[in-house]
């Protein structure tokens, strides 16, 4: 149909977002999810009214400068939108949405792996017994930590971190936090009854367990340093499944290796997928690849949040999750 507004989808989308785009939208796809150069996304994006990306799809100021004036709105299929230049787009009058809120608690639940992978040293117990050196029980075998009363600290504490924390509480962590502004009391009872923490600092030092859930920007970068892993109890143990990075991977690895931190369990990483090669042999760090939203669901839910902002803003109507 004619009428039908223009999507160019610059990622592959799962096939029930891609149907109904198909049916609503006068659609171009990307289901070998080949990458685009930026010349290559402007060029594609041409006479097209809409866009959809994630976060391989680098719309740096350059890009959006060079986009067809036809393209009025990016609906991004994450909820994180650091590869978008937001000023940017700001600048121009594009809209970008994200996908916040439905891919809350999946992500929280693969904090709760990796803080349960850390501790249970499972990368150690998996490879053991797959490569078959698993001899028989000893007493003192393979012992990892328990999470049961011990301090977690929460970086950032948004959406995620608060269903992060209100899992942790169920396993019987104490719950505390930093973020720039303090949760209401109904918020922080959801969240464990978290502890608020004003400064940083005051939270790092009580933190025996780590987790992360700031967005990336620039004052995040590299937010957990050298400096501030000192400031940490001995033996403590760090999940990030935020970005990578908020994390200096060369101060983590240090401390790793020395014995200062006993884990980390890492969904994210700096240089997606190209993992700085000193976690390889890291037998204390639990990794995944960036899996934190990675269910059927969520990832359905994530493509029909991308399409309902669509809707709305051809619509008339205002976007339902803009971040511009
Ligand atoms: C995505 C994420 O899987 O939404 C986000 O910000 O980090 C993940 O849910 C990732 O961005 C893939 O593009």
């Amino acid at each position: 149909m004619t009428d039908q507004k223009k999507v160019l989808v610059l990622c592959r989308i799962p096939e029930d977002v891609v149907a109904r785009l198909d049916r609503d939208y006068d659609a171009t796809f990307n289901q070998e999810n080949v990458p685009h150069d930026a010349a290559q996304i402007i060029a594609a994006a041409l006479g097209q009214d809409a866009l959809v990306t994630t976060s391989t799809n680098k719309m740096t100021a350059e890009v959006i400068a060079g986009l067809s004036d036809s393209v009025r709105i990016i609906a991004n299929f994450s909820v994180g939108y650091e590869h978008i230049d937001i000023d940017a787009a700001r600048a121009r009058g594009l809209i970008v949405t994200n996908t916040p809120d439905v891919l809350t608690e999946a992500t929280a639940d693969t904090a709760m792996l990796h803080l349960l992978g850390a501790a249970r040293r499972a990368t150690e117990g998996a490879a053991l017994i797959r490569e078959g050196g698993w001899v028989g029980s000893v007493l003192d075998f393979n012992l990892g930590v328990d999470l049961a009363n011990k301090k977690l600290g929460v970086l950032g504490m948004g959406r995620i971190g608060q269903a992060l924390a209100h899992r942790a509480a169920a396993f019987g962590m104490e719950v505390h936090y930093h973020n720039r502004n303090r949760l209401d009391a109904a918020r922080e009872a959801y969240a464990g009854n978290a502890v608020y923490h004003t400064d940083s600092d005051s939270l790092l030092e009580i933190s025996q367990f780590l987790s992360i859930h700031s967005p990336l920007t620039p004052e995040t970068h590299h937010f957990l340093n050298a400096e501030r892993i000192a400031k940490m109890p001995d033996g403590a143990i760090v999940v990030n499944t935020s970005r990578g990075d908020v994390v200096d991977d060369e101060a983590l690895i240090a401390a790793l290796k020395s014995g200062k931190l006993r884990g980390a369990g890492l969904d994210v990483f700096s240089a997606e997928p190209n993992i700085n090669p000193g976690y390889h042999d890291l037998k204390n760090v639990f990794m995944l690849p960036h899996i934190g939203s990675a269910t059927v669901e969520t990832r359905n839910a994530m493509g029909f949040c991308a399409v309902d902002n669509l809707d709305a803003y051809f619509a008339g109507k205002p976007p339902l999750t803009a971040v511009t």
